[in-house]
This record gives structure tokens, sequence and C-alpha cells, in this order.
């Protein structure tokens, strides 16, 4: 176990933590250092770059360089596809898509991009990637057969086998910008099979949801589309940061 996931192990014991989502498809880099500077003020525990439609290797390169100079917290690579494997990151979530119907995404794309990982001495995070719903990017691009949001035995079945697999990650999204987020009772499930870091993310948008989604069993929220597109985001990201604190007692 590397030093960025024993520390995410750590904090997350005292509560659930955010992940703030930056696209470098979406924000440049000057914006991006200043997001990554301010969610990190705000206490977002880690700082992930990447998404299924970032795929311009130089432009993310650049901006996790930049971002890492600025800030403390762990730079983690979110990778779409073998060209989200940049430098000068932490760490990444080493991903297979389990839920998708194309093999590339649940091993190929990992051959491909693992002898990159180790030459830039990335730290891989083995992690249970699973979409859930449909209709988003990452459920188009990954060409997965989505988890119905109703379905929560079907998300605990995968999130069991990752566990059985030795992954001590898993991802439940939703996909980003989803209509809805993964529910709190999809949570309770995985959690009653899955002993490791359960990252959930997709559409959630307002502190209420997160509280629920945190106190349901989430180790890890994670933000993106709000901080993009909604007027007083960084106020929104600091109620949510707040609402989920002391979610577990
Ligand atoms: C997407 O889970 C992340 O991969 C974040 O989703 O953009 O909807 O916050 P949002």
């Amino acid at each position: 176990m590397g030093k960025v996931e024993q520390s995410l192990l750590a904090k997350s014991k005292k509560s659930p933590l955010i992940f703030v989502l930056i696209d470098s498809e979406v924000s440049k880099i000057k914006e991006s250092v200043n997001l990554a500077k301010s969610v990190e003020r705000i206490g977002a525990a880690a700082i992930l770059v990447g998404g299924s439609s970032a795929i311009n290797q130089i432009e993310m390169a650049q901006v996790v360089k930049t971002i890492k100079k600025a800030v403390k917290i762990p730079i983690i690579l979110f990778p779409g596809n073998v060209t989200g494997v940049v430098p000068h990151a932490d760490a990444i979530l080493f991903s297979s898509l389990m839920n998708s119907e194309n093999p590339y995404y649940i091993t190929q794309a990992q051959a491909l991009g693992a002898p990159t990982v180790l030459k830039f001495g990335l730290e891989p995070l083995p992690t249970a990637y699973i979409i859930i719903g449909e209709g988003t990017t990452a459920w188009f691009v990954g060409a997965a057969r989505g988890i119905p949001f109703d379905k929560p035995g079907i998300a605990a079945a995968y999130c069991l086998s990752a566990q059985f697999l030795g992954m001590r990650f898993v991802y439940l999204e939703a996909g980003s910008g989803a209509k809805q987020s993964v529910r709190p009772e999809m949570i309770r499930a995985v959690r009653r099979v899955f002993n490791g870091f359960l990252i959930v993310g997709g559409g959630i948008r307002d502190a209420k949801t997160a509280r629920e989604l945190a106190q349901a069993g989430a180790d890890a929220l994670v933000i993106g589309t709000l901080l993009e597109k909604e007027k007083d985001s960084l106020k929104k990201l600091a109620e949510i940061a707040n609402s989920i604190k002391n979610a577990r007692k």
C-alpha cells in the first residue's frame, strides 16, 4: 500500500472526504490552479484530474504539473483511457470498468497503460469502476451496461466480486452531470459486503444529498460539474463539506 492510499484511509476514518474532479478539457490551466487552491482551502482531500472526455494528453499533463506545484493535497489521475496517464501526479485510480461490455475497458486499456504508470512512478489505486444508470458520457464511452439505480443488489454483487478480486477501492459512478446521484440504499447494500474504500460520484450538487450518501457509508464523494457550472459553487462546496463532516455520528 502506498502513501496516498494510507493517507486517504487514515483521513476517511475520521470523516467522509470530498474529492474534486477537474476535467482538463473544461477548465484550462489558470482556472484549474485557482480552483484547486480554493477547494484545498475548503477542505477537499484530493483532486482528481481526468474524465471520459478528457483525451488531450498534453493539456492534461500541463494541468497536472501546474496544479501539483500549487497545492499540498494529492493529485490523483482519473483516466478514461490510456491517454489519461500523465506524469507528475501522486496516484492514479487504476480502474477496471467492471460493467463494460467492451473488454478494452476491463483489461486491455489497463495492460496498455500499466507500463507508463510504472515509468511515471504513479501510485496505482486498484479500483473497481462501476457505472450506475445510463445516458452519461462515461456510460456511452465506456460501453457500460449501466446498473439500474433501483437495483442495489446487483451493485453489491459487483462490489463483492471486486473485493474477492483484491480491489481496494470501488467507485460507484452515476456519470458526470447525471440527473440523479447514486441512491443511499445502493451505498448501504454495497457497504454490507465491501470493506474497502468506497468512492461515490455523479450528480451530487447539494449538501442534503451529500450528507445522505455519506451517512449511507460513502468514504469519499466526487464533485465535478457543480464547480464548473453553478454560481456560488465554492459556497455550495463548503456547505457540502460541512454537511458530511460528522455524517457518521
Ligand atoms: C464524474 O463522478 C464524477 O466522473 C463527478 O460527477 O460532475 O456530476 O459532479 P459530477
